[in-house]
């Protein structure tokens, strides 16, 4: 592992191939998109089953889920707010040849919400650290970050009639069956566990209005 990195990336370095199988090709990361980019081969199953005309990646990190959403989504908008995140997810996306098929945004996703429409919305955001897994049960409502579960599904279900949250593996479940029961009428709930090399790793949620709406596009 480079010198310049902290002990605390020793774990996931030895994952590298697991996260980016090009990892070798020049794949770029920052200390917090090590700890928190969806591993390749879950990002790749995610994205499958999100296939859509457009997808909005609001939490997009150093690009795990959009670099495969672009080869299942005719748009993929993807948004960090933190310039360098794009920089690496641009870089990383090229490195997998699906640069031109993202549009990039920096800015706060929750401030962007009102002006975005999509088929679906992805949501990975941040966990408050690798420090989530030492409660029993992770609680959504004072432990996500920057916003709490039930005002990231507000604004996501005003975006898209699918919504789709990556979360940990300890996430109360009770508090995702509130989010689904929120609406009026009610969202459909199905929540997955994601396995690998038969360890859970985290949960995958995916949300759906039961109410058919017009397609609609991205950015109005
Ligand atoms: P992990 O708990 O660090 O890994 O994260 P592991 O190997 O299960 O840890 P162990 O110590 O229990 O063995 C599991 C996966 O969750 C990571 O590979 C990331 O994809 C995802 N993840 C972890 N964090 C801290 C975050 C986060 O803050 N935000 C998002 N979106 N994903 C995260
Ligand atoms: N799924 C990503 C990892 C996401 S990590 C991957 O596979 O690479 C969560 C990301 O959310 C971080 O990069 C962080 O910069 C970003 N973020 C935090 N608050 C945000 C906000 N309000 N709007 C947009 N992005 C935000």
């Amino acid at each position: 592992m480079p010198k310049e990195y902290p002990a605390t990336i020793k774990k996931y370095w030895q994952q590298r191939y697991i996260l980016f199988s090009r990892f070798d090709d020049g794949i770029r990361m920052d200390e917090e998109g090590w700890f928190s980019v969806t591993p390749e081969v879950i990002a790749h199953y995610q994205a499958e089953r999100c296939a859509c005309g457009t997808i909005i990646d609001c939490f997009t990190g150093v690009g795990g889920n959009s670099i495969q959403f672009a080869q299942w989504c005719s748009n993929v908008i993807a948004i960090d707010i933190d310039p360098l995140k794009i920089d690496y997810a641009r870089h990383n996306a090229a490195i997998y040849r699906v640069e031109n098929r993202i549009e990039f945004i920096v800015g706060d996703s929750f401030l962007l919400a009102p002006r975005l429409k999509a088929d679906t919305v992805f949501l990975s955001p941040p966990w408050g650290g690798p420090e989530y897994n030492k409660v029993k049960t992770y609680d959504m409502k004072t432990m996500l970050r920057p916003y709490d579960g039930q005002t990231l599904f507000n604004a996501a279900k005003k975006i898209a009639p699918r919504i789709v949250m990556f979360l940990p593996k300890n996430v109360n479940l009770d508090q995702l069956a509130e989010l689904a029961l929120s609406a009026r009428p009610p969202w459909s709930l199905e929540v997955e566990k994601v396995y690998l090399n038969g360890r859970l790793k985290a949960i995958t949620a995916y949300f759906t209005d039961p109410v058919p709406r017009q397609r609609q596009r991205c950015l109005t």
